[in-house]
C-alpha cells in the first residue's frame, strides 16, 4: 500500500506532467501558426510522451491500493513571440521537470520507499534525454540565428520525428478511427 506522503507528491506530478502535455500542444499550435509544421508536428510527439509520463504515476499509485486525484491544472503560456522564445521554455521546462523528480527520489528514500525506487530511476534517466533533446534544438535555434533557410531545415528535420505505435495524438491514427 502506497503512504500518504508518496501519494501526495506523485498526484502532484501526475499533475505537473500534465501541465507538460498542455505546454507542448500549446506549442505545437504556435508552431503551426508560425508554418513551422515539423517543429508542431515534434511537438505532438511530445506531448503525447508526456501523457504517457502521467499514466506512470497514475498506475503505480493505483497498482499500490491508492488513489490517483486529478488536480487542477494551471493556466499556461499560450504563446510565443518568437519559435527561439518556445525552445528556450521548452528547455527551461525541462530541467524545472527534472528537478521535480529529483525531489520525488529525495522523499521516497526519506519515507523508505523502496517500491517507488525503480519508477524514480526511470523518470531520472528519462530526464536526461528530456533535457538533452531539448538542449540541442535550442543550440541548434541559436546557432541559426536569422536564417530563415536555417529555420526551415531544422523543421524540415523535426518533422521526421517518429510517433510511438497507436498514440492517440498521430493524426494518422485518429483519422483512421473515424
Ligand atoms: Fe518532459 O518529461 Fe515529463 O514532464
Amino acid at each position: 500500500m502506497i503512504g500518504e506522503t508518496i501519494q501526495s507528491i506523485m498526484n502532484e506530478q501526475i499533475k505537473n506532467e500534465l501541465e507538460s502535455y498542455y505546454i507542448y500542444l500549446s506549442m505545437a499550435s504556435y508552431f503551426h501558426s508560425e508554418n513551422l509544421d515539423g517543429m508542431a508536428h515534434w511537438m505532438r510527439i511530445q506531448a503525447h510522451e508526456e501523457m504517457t509520463h502521467a499514466m506512470k504515476f497514475f498506475d503505480h499509485i493505483i497498482d499500490r491500493g491508492g488513489t490517483a486525484t486529478l488536480l487542477d491544472l494551471k493556466q499556461l503560456k499560450t504563446s510565443w513571440s518568437s519559435p527561439l522564445e518556445a525552445w528556450k521554455d521548452a528547455c527551461d521546462h525541462e530541467k524545472f521537470i527534472t528537478g521535480k523528480i529529483h525531489g520525488i527520489l529525495n522523499r521516497v528514500r526519506a519515507e523508505n520507499d523502496y517500491t517507488a525506487e525503480p519508477l524514480l530511476a526511470w523518470f531520472v534517466n528519462e530526464q536526461i534525454e528530456e533535457e538533452a533533446n531539448t538542449e540541442k534544438i535550442l543550440r541548434q535555434m541559436e546557432r541559426i540565428g536569422d536564417s530563415r533557410e536555417g529555420l526551415f531545415m531544422l523543421d524540415r528535420e523535426l518533422g521526421t520525428r517518429i510517433f510511438p505505435p497507436g498514440s492517440p495524438l498521430d493524426p494518422a491514427a485518429y483519422n483512421a478511427a473515424t
